[in-house]
């Protein structure tokens, strides 16, 4: 209940922030996007990362006008990338089954694109399978409506629903992430590199860009280079970071 208190006032009172995790093109070895990551920096308990507080905000509705305020600030963040000459850097942002149900996330991101003057597709919406188990004609057309706008549609944490292949099939999808629990054991358990391996070759087939999450040692890297995943994530590449400080890596050289 404090929670919920401390959760209804800490909008107002600015104390979100967005941390950004780098992409990195498999092939280049270069920046392509980040992924926005929510934090709260609660007035008494410090630092708080959304596994503590997201339930709180979906079962109050407080999503809403939290998720709103995500997708703004890292379309506002994205541009001023872009305004500073990085070229087509893309942020991903994740969003929540509960903020797709509620409806509305088409018109929220036209207003953050549209406000920020970020294009359509440099902006990727990071859905989970499990928003795919039901409610898959209102998550379809959700889907279709930001796919119209040019917005892209990832497929997060990969490989860990209970039907991930169809929902490749059924969902327009641009892009899946591998989930860390593959990535952690693809040179040590021959059975997850040979889904990874299968993975990438068949969302390649279907036209699906591939990230790896959780990359974690050169030898993951590697292998992932090695069998054509396209994008690398991970503390190997880069923590998230503070938007300050994603912005000092951009102006770095390779
Ligand atoms: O950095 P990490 O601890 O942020 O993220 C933990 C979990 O919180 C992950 O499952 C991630 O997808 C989720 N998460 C991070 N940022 C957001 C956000 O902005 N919105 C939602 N709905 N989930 C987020
Ligand atoms: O559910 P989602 O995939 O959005 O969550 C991403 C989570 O993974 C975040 O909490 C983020 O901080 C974390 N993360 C990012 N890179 C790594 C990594 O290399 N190893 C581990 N263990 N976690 C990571
Ligand atoms: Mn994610
Ligand atoms: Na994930």
């Amino acid at each position: 209940l404090t929670l919920e208190r401390d959760l209804r006032m800490a909008l107002s009172r600015d104390e979100f922030s967005l941390y950004f995790q780098p992409q990195f093109s498999s092939v280049e070895n270069r920046i392509v996007g980040a992924e926005a990551l929510l934090r709260w920096q609660h007035p008494q308990r410090g630092l708080l990362r959304p596994p503590e507080f997201i339930s709180v905000a979906e079962e109050t509705g407080l999503i809403v006008p939290l998720g709103e305020w995500i997708i703004g600030a890292a379309c506002a963040e994205a541009a001023r990338w872009r305004r500073d000459g990085h070229g087509a850097i893309a942020v991903a942002v994740n969003v929540s089954p509960a903020e797709v149900r509620r409806g509305g996330i088409p018109a929220v991101v036209r207003a953050a694109l549209d406000r920020s003057g970020l294009p359509a597709h440099l902006l990727e919406l990071e859905l989970t399978e499990t928003l795919m188990i039901d409610s898959s004609e209102s998550v379809l057309s959700v889907m279709r409506e930001l796919k119209n706008m040019g917005v892209k549609v990832a497929l997060d944490d990969f490989g860990t629903g209970y039907s991930s292949l169809s929902y490749l099939r059924r969902f327009p999808v641009d892009t899946v992430k591998i989930d860390q629990s593959f990535v952690h054991t693809v040179v040590t358990q021959a059975e997850d590199a040979s889904i990874v391996r299968s993975v990438i070759a068949m969302a390649h087939e279907l036209g699906v860009e591939v990230i790896a999450e959780g990359v974690e040692t050169p030898e993951q890297a590697a292998f992932l280079r090695r069998h054509h995943c396209d994008v690398l994530q991970g503390y190997l590449l880069g923590e998230p970071m503070v938007a300050d400080a994603f912005r000092h890596q951009l102006d770095q050289p390779v």
